[in-house]
Protein backbone atom coordinates (compact mmCIF):
# COMPACT_ATOMS: atom_id res chain seq x y z
CA UNK A 1 0.00 0.00 0.00
CA UNK A 2 1.21 3.50 -0.43
CA UNK A 3 -0.48 7.33 0.68
CA UNK A 4 -2.67 8.06 -1.83
CA UNK A 5 -1.98 11.21 -3.60
CA UNK A 6 -4.87 13.43 -2.38
CA UNK A 7 -3.77 12.07 1.36
CA UNK A 8 0.18 13.16 0.10
CA UNK A 9 -0.70 16.71 -1.13
CA UNK A 10 -2.33 17.16 2.45
CA UNK A 11 0.75 16.09 3.78
CA UNK A 12 2.56 19.06 1.81
CA UNK A 13 -0.11 21.44 3.08
CA UNK A 14 0.52 20.37 6.75
CA UNK A 15 4.12 21.14 6.39
CA UNK A 16 3.25 25.02 5.18
CA UNK A 17 0.93 25.12 7.61
CA UNK A 18 3.27 24.41 10.22
CA UNK A 19 6.26 26.69 8.63
CA UNK A 20 3.89 29.50 8.69
CA UNK A 21 2.64 29.21 12.33
CA UNK A 22 3.53 30.93 14.93
CA UNK A 23 1.96 30.17 17.52
CA UNK A 24 0.95 26.47 18.09
CA UNK A 25 -1.23 24.29 20.37
CA UNK A 26 -1.06 20.62 20.13
CA UNK A 27 -3.96 18.27 21.66
CA UNK A 28 -3.10 14.47 21.40
CA UNK A 29 -4.99 11.75 23.53
CA UNK A 30 -3.52 9.81 26.45
CA UNK A 31 -3.10 6.59 25.48
CA UNK A 32 0.30 5.24 23.81
CA UNK A 33 -0.76 5.98 20.20
CA UNK A 34 -1.70 9.70 21.51
CA UNK A 35 1.49 10.27 23.52
CA UNK A 36 3.61 8.39 20.57
CA UNK A 37 1.85 11.03 18.70
CA UNK A 38 2.27 14.17 20.76
CA UNK A 39 6.05 13.26 20.89
CA UNK A 40 5.99 13.48 17.09
CA UNK A 41 4.46 16.36 16.59
CA UNK A 42 6.91 18.31 19.40
CA UNK A 43 9.64 16.78 17.78
CA UNK A 44 8.79 18.21 14.50
CA UNK A 45 8.05 21.13 16.12
CA UNK A 46 11.39 21.29 18.48
CA UNK A 47 13.40 20.66 15.04
CA UNK A 48 11.52 23.58 13.09
CA UNK A 49 12.57 26.16 15.97
CA UNK A 50 8.81 26.92 16.79
CA UNK A 51 7.16 27.44 20.25
CA UNK A 52 4.42 25.21 21.64
CA UNK A 53 2.29 23.97 23.99
CA UNK A 54 1.16 20.61 23.76
CA UNK A 55 -1.77 18.59 26.30
CA UNK A 56 -2.64 14.88 26.53
CA UNK A 57 -6.34 15.13 26.70
CA UNK A 58 -9.56 12.94 27.01
CA UNK A 59 -11.88 12.69 24.40
CA UNK A 60 -14.54 14.50 26.58
CA UNK A 61 -13.16 18.22 26.58
CA UNK A 62 -12.72 18.83 23.15
CA UNK A 63 -16.44 19.19 22.04
CA UNK A 64 -16.89 23.33 21.56
CA UNK A 65 -13.43 24.09 22.52
CA UNK A 66 -12.16 27.77 22.85
CA UNK A 67 -9.10 27.61 20.50
CA UNK A 68 -7.10 30.59 21.58
CA UNK A 69 -3.57 29.91 19.01
CA UNK A 70 -2.85 30.72 15.59
CA UNK A 71 -2.81 26.81 14.70
CA UNK A 72 -4.43 24.33 17.24
CA UNK A 73 -3.37 20.58 15.86
CA UNK A 74 -5.16 17.80 17.05
CA UNK A 75 -3.60 14.08 17.01
CA UNK A 76 -4.81 10.80 17.63
CA UNK A 77 -8.17 13.11 18.02
CA UNK A 78 -10.36 15.66 16.87
CA UNK A 79 -11.94 13.96 14.07
CA UNK A 80 -14.94 12.97 15.77
CA UNK A 81 -15.15 15.86 18.16
CA UNK A 82 -17.05 19.20 17.24
CA UNK A 83 -13.37 20.58 17.77
CA UNK A 84 -14.19 23.80 15.75
CA UNK A 85 -17.17 25.50 16.84
CA UNK A 86 -15.75 28.29 18.33
CA UNK A 87 -12.75 28.88 15.61
CA UNK A 88 -12.46 32.54 14.77
CA UNK A 89 -11.43 34.08 11.31
CA UNK A 90 -7.91 33.75 10.35
CA UNK A 91 -6.98 30.57 12.99
CA UNK A 92 -5.94 27.40 11.84
CA UNK A 93 -6.86 24.02 12.63
CA UNK A 94 -4.72 20.65 11.67
CA UNK A 95 -5.98 17.16 12.60
CA UNK A 96 -4.39 13.54 12.28
CA UNK A 97 -6.85 10.93 12.99
CA UNK A 98 -7.36 7.81 12.53
CA UNK A 99 -11.32 7.56 14.07
CA UNK A 100 -14.16 7.90 12.60
CA UNK A 101 -14.81 11.31 10.97
CA UNK A 102 -17.71 13.42 11.66
CA UNK A 103 -17.18 15.60 8.72
CA UNK A 104 -16.50 15.16 5.37
CA UNK A 105 -13.08 15.96 2.75
CA UNK A 106 -15.32 18.96 1.47
CA UNK A 107 -15.91 20.41 4.80
CA UNK A 108 -13.31 22.67 4.62
CA UNK A 109 -14.53 24.90 1.47
CA UNK A 110 -16.28 27.56 2.94
CA UNK A 111 -14.44 28.44 6.22
CA UNK A 112 -13.35 31.33 7.35
CA UNK A 113 -10.72 29.38 9.17
CA UNK A 114 -8.26 27.48 7.75
CA UNK A 115 -9.27 23.72 8.31
CA UNK A 116 -7.06 20.10 7.47
CA UNK A 117 -8.23 17.58 8.21
CA UNK A 118 -6.05 13.95 7.54
CA UNK A 119 -7.59 11.22 7.82
CA UNK A 120 -7.33 7.31 6.14
CA UNK A 121 -10.82 6.93 6.29
CA UNK A 122 -11.33 10.19 4.08
CA UNK A 123 -8.86 8.01 1.46
CA UNK A 124 -10.74 4.45 2.02
CA UNK A 125 -7.46 3.45 4.22
CA UNK A 126 -9.00 1.45 7.39
CA UNK A 127 -8.32 3.16 10.47
CA UNK A 128 -8.28 0.01 12.78
CA UNK A 129 -5.32 -1.94 11.33
CA UNK A 130 -3.55 -0.18 8.88
CA UNK A 131 -2.55 3.18 10.43
CA UNK A 132 -2.83 5.30 14.05
CA UNK A 133 -2.63 8.46 15.34
CA UNK A 134 1.06 7.76 15.68
CA UNK A 135 1.53 6.72 12.20
CA UNK A 136 0.04 9.86 10.93
CA UNK A 137 2.23 12.14 12.43
CA UNK A 138 5.20 10.05 11.58
CA UNK A 139 4.25 11.17 7.91
CA UNK A 140 3.73 14.17 8.34
CA UNK A 141 7.40 14.13 9.90
CA UNK A 142 8.21 12.26 6.95
CA UNK A 143 7.03 15.25 4.53
CA UNK A 144 9.86 17.59 6.79
CA UNK A 145 12.58 14.74 5.80
CA UNK A 146 13.02 13.53 9.99
CA UNK A 147 12.56 9.83 8.99
CA UNK A 148 14.69 8.83 12.31
CA UNK A 149 11.12 9.37 14.55
CA UNK A 150 9.74 6.06 11.91
CA UNK A 151 10.22 3.74 15.24
CA UNK A 152 7.99 5.87 17.38
CA UNK A 153 5.39 5.26 14.60
CA UNK A 154 5.55 1.42 14.90
CA UNK A 155 5.70 1.70 18.60
CA UNK A 156 2.49 3.43 18.47
CA UNK A 157 0.75 1.47 16.22
CA UNK A 158 2.00 -1.76 18.71
CA UNK A 159 0.15 0.38 21.71
CA UNK A 160 -2.65 0.77 19.27
CA UNK A 161 -3.31 -2.65 18.72
CA UNK A 162 -2.94 -2.43 15.25
CA UNK A 163 -1.29 -5.73 14.60
CA UNK A 164 -3.97 -7.82 16.51
CA UNK A 165 -6.08 -9.08 12.71
CA UNK A 166 -3.10 -10.73 11.28
CA UNK A 167 -0.32 -10.58 14.06
CA UNK A 168 1.24 -8.47 11.51
CA UNK A 169 1.51 -4.78 10.53
CA UNK A 170 0.05 -4.11 7.34
CA UNK A 171 -1.48 -0.98 5.19
CA UNK A 172 0.61 2.15 5.78
CA UNK A 173 2.10 0.37 8.69
CA UNK A 174 3.88 -1.54 6.82
CA UNK A 175 5.74 1.82 5.18
CA UNK A 176 6.10 2.59 8.83
CA UNK A 177 7.64 -0.31 9.83
CA UNK A 178 10.32 -0.60 6.87
CA UNK A 179 11.40 2.89 7.44
CA UNK A 180 12.56 2.09 10.72
CA UNK A 181 14.02 -1.67 9.95
CA UNK A 182 15.81 0.55 7.15
CA UNK A 183 17.31 2.62 9.39
CA UNK A 184 18.47 0.20 11.76
CA UNK A 185 15.67 1.30 14.59
CA UNK A 186 13.68 -1.96 14.62
CA UNK A 187 13.75 -5.78 13.88
CA UNK A 188 10.76 -7.68 13.84
CA UNK A 189 11.28 -11.15 14.53
CA UNK A 190 8.64 -12.74 11.95
CA UNK A 191 6.32 -15.39 14.14
CA UNK A 192 7.66 -15.13 17.51
CA UNK A 193 6.12 -16.83 19.95
CA UNK A 194 3.92 -14.34 21.10
CA UNK A 195 4.09 -14.14 25.10
CA UNK A 196 4.15 -10.69 27.13
CA UNK A 197 7.32 -9.51 28.91
CA UNK A 198 9.65 -11.36 26.81
CA UNK A 199 12.78 -9.16 28.08
CA UNK A 200 12.10 -8.58 31.89
CA UNK A 201 9.24 -11.31 32.97
CA UNK A 202 10.86 -14.70 34.01
CA UNK A 203 9.15 -17.08 31.51
CA UNK A 204 7.69 -18.89 34.20
CA UNK A 205 5.46 -15.60 35.36
CA UNK A 206 5.13 -14.66 31.99
CA UNK A 207 3.01 -17.56 30.86
CA UNK A 208 1.21 -17.67 33.97
CA UNK A 209 -0.69 -14.53 32.70
CA UNK A 210 -1.88 -16.61 29.79
CA UNK A 211 -5.85 -15.72 29.51
CA UNK A 212 -7.51 -15.80 26.52
CA UNK A 213 -8.32 -19.55 27.80
CA UNK A 214 -8.07 -20.69 30.61
CA UNK A 215 -5.20 -23.29 30.97
CA UNK A 216 -3.75 -25.53 33.44
CA UNK A 217 -0.90 -22.75 33.85
CA UNK A 218 -3.14 -19.41 34.15
CA UNK A 219 -2.75 -17.80 37.38
CA UNK A 220 -0.35 -20.53 38.21
CA UNK A 221 3.54 -20.46 38.46
CA UNK A 222 4.16 -24.01 39.62
CA UNK A 223 2.36 -25.42 36.56
CA UNK A 224 4.19 -22.99 34.47
CA UNK A 225 7.87 -23.97 36.62
CA UNK A 226 6.60 -27.95 36.00
CA UNK A 227 5.75 -27.83 32.11
CA UNK A 228 9.04 -26.00 31.31
CA UNK A 229 10.47 -28.35 33.52
CA UNK A 230 9.16 -31.11 32.02
CA UNK A 231 10.33 -29.83 28.42
CA UNK A 232 14.19 -29.61 29.48
CA UNK A 233 13.65 -25.56 29.40
CA UNK A 234 15.00 -23.28 31.90
CA UNK A 235 14.65 -26.56 34.31
CA UNK A 236 17.36 -24.79 36.90
CA UNK A 237 14.60 -22.56 37.80
CA UNK A 238 17.05 -19.72 36.85
CA UNK A 239 14.56 -17.33 35.76
CA UNK A 240 15.15 -17.07 31.74
CA UNK A 241 13.40 -14.75 29.99
CA UNK A 242 11.75 -15.48 26.94
CA UNK A 243 14.11 -13.90 24.39
CA UNK A 244 16.98 -15.87 26.29
CA UNK A 245 15.28 -19.35 24.79
CA UNK A 246 16.93 -21.01 21.88
CA UNK A 247 14.08 -21.66 18.74
CA UNK A 248 14.69 -25.27 19.75
CA UNK A 249 12.92 -24.56 23.05
CA UNK A 250 10.67 -21.86 21.63
CA UNK A 251 9.48 -24.79 19.42
CA UNK A 252 9.06 -27.22 22.17
CA UNK A 253 7.17 -24.18 24.27
CA UNK A 254 5.28 -23.69 21.11
CA UNK A 255 3.45 -27.24 20.60
CA UNK A 256 2.95 -27.58 24.24
CA UNK A 257 0.85 -24.62 24.23
CA UNK A 258 -0.91 -25.43 21.11
CA UNK A 259 -1.42 -29.36 22.80
CA UNK A 260 -2.77 -27.70 25.71
CA UNK A 261 -4.98 -25.29 23.68
CA UNK A 262 -6.84 -28.08 21.64
CA UNK A 263 -8.01 -29.70 24.33
CA UNK A 264 -10.09 -26.69 26.06
CA UNK A 265 -11.06 -25.09 23.03
CA UNK A 266 -14.44 -25.44 20.65
CA UNK A 267 -13.97 -26.95 17.38
CA UNK A 268 -15.25 -23.82 15.48
CA UNK A 269 -11.84 -21.76 17.72
CA UNK A 270 -8.91 -24.56 16.70
CA UNK A 271 -8.36 -22.63 13.73
CA UNK A 272 -7.14 -19.25 15.67
CA UNK A 273 -5.44 -21.13 18.23
CA UNK A 274 -2.06 -20.27 16.50
CA UNK A 275 -2.49 -16.48 16.55
CA UNK A 276 -3.39 -16.72 19.97
CA UNK A 277 0.81 -17.64 20.60
CA UNK A 278 2.46 -16.58 18.07
CA UNK A 279 2.76 -13.01 16.44
CA UNK A 280 5.76 -10.69 15.60
CA UNK A 281 7.71 -9.46 18.29
CA UNK A 282 9.30 -6.02 17.29
CA UNK A 283 13.05 -4.95 19.01
CA UNK A 284 14.33 -1.29 19.27
CA UNK A 285 17.78 -2.01 18.61
CA UNK A 286 18.83 1.59 20.27
CA UNK A 287 17.78 0.60 23.82
CA UNK A 288 19.59 -1.42 26.14
CA UNK A 289 19.95 -5.27 25.89
CA UNK A 290 18.42 -4.76 29.01
CA UNK A 291 15.97 -2.48 29.37
CA UNK A 292 12.10 -2.43 29.15
CA UNK A 293 12.30 -0.64 26.06
CA UNK A 294 14.05 -2.43 24.15
CA UNK A 295 10.58 -4.41 23.52
CA UNK A 296 7.55 -3.26 21.69
CA UNK A 297 5.32 -4.39 23.95
CA UNK A 298 6.81 -3.64 27.26
CA UNK A 299 7.39 0.08 26.03
CA UNK A 300 4.08 0.19 24.73
CA UNK A 301 2.77 -1.01 28.47
CA UNK A 302 5.05 1.66 30.14
CA UNK A 303 3.69 4.63 27.78
CA UNK A 304 0.54 3.35 28.66
CA UNK A 305 0.90 3.25 32.25
CA UNK A 306 2.22 6.96 32.40
CA UNK A 307 -1.50 7.72 30.30
CA UNK A 308 -2.91 5.85 33.12
CA UNK A 309 -1.72 8.30 35.66
CA UNK A 310 -1.51 11.80 34.29
CA UNK A 311 2.12 11.60 33.44
CA UNK A 312 1.99 11.87 29.85
CA UNK A 313 4.84 14.06 29.70
CA UNK A 314 7.37 11.71 31.21
CA UNK A 315 6.52 9.28 28.83
CA UNK A 316 6.96 12.07 25.79
CA UNK A 317 10.33 12.71 27.10
CA UNK A 318 11.54 9.21 26.90
CA UNK A 319 10.17 9.23 23.54
CA UNK A 320 12.25 12.62 22.66
CA UNK A 321 15.10 11.13 23.87
CA UNK A 322 15.73 12.39 27.68
CA UNK A 323 16.95 9.02 28.91
CA UNK A 324 18.12 10.58 32.10
CA UNK A 325 16.06 12.59 33.86
CA UNK A 326 12.36 11.14 32.77
CA UNK A 327 13.92 7.01 32.14
CA UNK A 328 13.87 6.96 36.29
CA UNK A 329 10.39 9.18 36.64
CA UNK A 330 9.07 5.92 33.94
CA UNK A 331 10.24 3.18 35.64
CA UNK A 332 8.90 4.36 38.92
CA UNK A 333 5.50 5.16 37.30
CA UNK A 334 5.42 1.89 35.52
CA UNK A 335 5.79 0.18 39.51
CA UNK A 336 3.70 1.88 41.14
CA UNK A 337 0.69 1.18 38.44
CA UNK A 338 1.91 -2.62 38.80
CA UNK A 339 1.31 -1.93 42.35
CA UNK A 340 -2.28 -0.67 42.10
CA UNK A 341 -2.99 -3.12 39.26
CA UNK A 342 -1.83 -5.77 41.94
CA UNK A 343 -4.37 -3.93 44.35
CA UNK A 344 -7.38 -3.94 42.29
CA UNK A 345 -6.98 -7.90 40.73
CA UNK A 346 -7.01 -8.96 44.67
CA UNK A 347 -10.47 -6.53 45.66
CA UNK A 348 -12.25 -8.17 42.89
CA UNK A 349 -10.92 -11.93 42.68
CA UNK A 350 -11.64 -11.42 46.42
CA UNK A 351 -14.33 -9.62 48.92
CA UNK A 352 -16.26 -8.43 44.80
CA UNK A 353 -17.89 -11.37 43.48
CA UNK A 354 -17.69 -11.82 39.46
CA UNK A 355 -21.51 -12.18 38.46
CA UNK A 356 -21.75 -14.51 35.71
CA UNK A 357 -25.07 -14.26 33.25
CA UNK A 358 -25.81 -16.41 29.81
CA UNK A 359 -23.91 -14.60 28.14
CA UNK A 360 -21.76 -12.58 30.03
CA UNK A 361 -19.75 -11.41 33.29
CA UNK A 362 -19.49 -8.73 35.22
CA UNK A 363 -18.37 -7.28 38.65
CA UNK A 364 -18.62 -4.50 40.64
CA UNK A 365 -15.15 -2.42 40.58
CA UNK A 366 -16.43 0.50 42.88
CA UNK A 367 -12.78 2.30 44.67
CA UNK A 368 -11.07 1.62 41.43
CA UNK A 369 -10.01 4.10 39.57
CA UNK A 370 -11.47 4.61 36.01
CA UNK A 371 -8.02 5.48 34.39
CA UNK A 372 -7.00 1.34 35.01
CA UNK A 373 -10.49 -0.37 35.62
CA UNK A 374 -9.52 -1.38 32.00
CA UNK A 375 -6.57 -2.44 32.38
CA UNK A 376 -7.79 -5.18 35.65
CA UNK A 377 -10.87 -6.29 33.29
CA UNK A 378 -8.34 -7.90 31.17
CA UNK A 379 -6.35 -9.29 34.08
CA UNK A 380 -9.66 -10.50 35.75
CA UNK A 381 -10.45 -12.37 32.31
CA UNK A 382 -7.92 -15.51 33.58
CA UNK A 383 -10.58 -15.49 36.31
CA UNK A 384 -13.10 -16.08 34.63
CA UNK A 385 -15.23 -18.15 32.07
CA UNK A 386 -12.99 -17.34 29.13
CA UNK A 387 -16.16 -18.08 26.55
CA UNK A 388 -17.73 -14.61 27.42
CA UNK A 389 -16.86 -10.89 28.23
CA UNK A 390 -15.96 -9.74 31.48
CA UNK A 391 -17.42 -6.28 32.17
CA UNK A 392 -16.20 -3.93 35.21
CA UNK A 393 -17.83 -0.99 36.66
CA UNK A 394 -16.59 1.87 38.50
CA UNK A 395 -17.94 5.81 39.39
CA UNK A 396 -16.56 8.79 37.66
CA UNK A 397 -15.48 11.80 39.73
CA UNK A 398 -19.09 13.20 37.72
CA UNK A 399 -21.57 10.77 39.01
CA UNK A 400 -21.30 8.68 36.61
CA UNK A 401 -20.01 5.02 35.93
CA UNK A 402 -17.22 4.05 33.59
CA UNK A 403 -17.58 0.36 31.51
CA UNK A 404 -15.01 -1.82 30.51
CA UNK A 405 -15.26 -4.78 28.59
CA UNK A 406 -12.48 -7.29 27.55
CA UNK A 407 -12.65 -10.46 26.15
CA UNK A 408 -10.68 -13.36 24.45
CA UNK A 409 -9.19 -12.78 21.26
CA UNK A 410 -10.47 -15.67 20.31
CA UNK A 411 -14.31 -13.86 20.45
CA UNK A 412 -13.01 -11.06 18.63
CA UNK A 413 -10.91 -13.35 15.80
CA UNK A 414 -14.73 -15.32 15.76
CA UNK A 415 -16.65 -12.55 14.64
CA UNK A 416 -17.66 -9.95 17.22
CA UNK A 417 -16.89 -6.70 17.60
CA UNK A 418 -17.43 -5.57 21.25
CA UNK A 419 -16.28 -2.21 20.06
CA UNK A 420 -19.39 -1.73 18.27
CA UNK A 421 -21.69 -3.26 20.30
CA UNK A 422 -21.21 -1.16 23.16
CA UNK A 423 -21.55 1.65 21.36
CA UNK A 424 -25.02 0.53 20.51
CA UNK A 425 -25.99 -0.32 23.99
CA UNK A 426 -24.64 2.51 25.87
CA UNK A 427 -26.39 5.16 23.49
CA UNK A 428 -29.77 3.18 23.77
CA UNK A 429 -29.18 3.88 27.33
CA UNK A 430 -27.95 8.05 27.16
CA UNK A 431 -24.07 7.06 27.24
CA UNK A 432 -20.90 7.19 25.03
CA UNK A 433 -18.98 3.93 24.12
CA UNK A 434 -17.00 2.37 21.40
CA UNK A 435 -13.30 1.10 21.24
CA UNK A 436 -11.96 -2.23 19.71
CA UNK A 437 -12.90 -5.62 18.94
CA UNK A 438 -11.72 -7.02 22.22
CA UNK A 439 -10.99 -4.21 24.48
CA UNK A 440 -13.43 -1.29 24.73
CA UNK A 441 -15.64 0.80 27.33
CA UNK A 442 -18.49 3.33 27.93
CA UNK A 443 -19.64 5.71 29.89
CA UNK A 444 -23.05 5.51 31.17
CA UNK A 445 -25.52 7.17 33.69
CA UNK A 446 -25.39 5.57 37.52
CA UNK A 447 -28.65 4.59 37.54
CA UNK A 448 -28.41 2.74 34.06
CA UNK A 449 -26.14 -0.24 35.18
CA UNK A 450 -28.96 -2.71 35.51
CA UNK A 451 -30.57 -1.84 32.33
CA UNK A 452 -26.93 -1.76 30.41
CA UNK A 453 -26.33 -5.80 31.70
CA UNK A 454 -29.58 -6.84 30.79
CA UNK A 455 -29.26 -5.36 27.31
CA UNK A 456 -26.34 -6.20 26.48
CA UNK A 457 -26.86 -9.86 27.75
CA UNK A 458 -29.41 -10.02 25.61
CA UNK A 459 -27.47 -8.64 22.68
CA UNK A 460 -25.87 -11.12 22.44
CA UNK A 461 -27.78 -14.52 22.87
CA UNK A 462 -26.37 -16.56 20.18
CA UNK A 463 -23.50 -14.81 19.17
CA UNK A 464 -21.42 -17.08 21.97
CA UNK A 465 -20.24 -20.70 21.53
CA UNK A 466 -20.97 -22.12 25.38
MN1 LIG B 1 -5.21 5.90 18.37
Amino acid sequence: MQIPQLMQEQYHQARQIIEDAKDIKVYSHIDCDGICSGAILSTILDRQNKAHEIEFVNLDVLDDIDLKHELTIFSDLGSGQKIDTKAKEGQKILILDHHPPLRQLDYKNDKSYEYLEINPIHHGIDGSYYVCGGGLCYFLAKEFGYDDLSWIGVLSAIGDMQNTHSGHFEGLNEIIQQDAIDGGYLEVTKNDLNIYGRNTRPLFIALSYFSDVKLPITNNTTECMAILEELGIDEKHNRKTLNQLTNEDKAKLFQKLVEMLSKVVPGRYVQHIPKLIIGDAYTFLKEDETSFLRDGSEFSTAMNACGRNHEEKVAMEVLKGDRLLYLDELEHIAKNHRVNLAKGIEKVTGDTSIIELENLQYFDGTGIKPEIVGTITGMILGYCNWKKPVIGFTQTDNDGLKVSLRCSRLLSYDGIHFGSLIREVSSEIGGTGGGHAMACGAYIPVDKKDEFIEQFNNKLEGKLTN
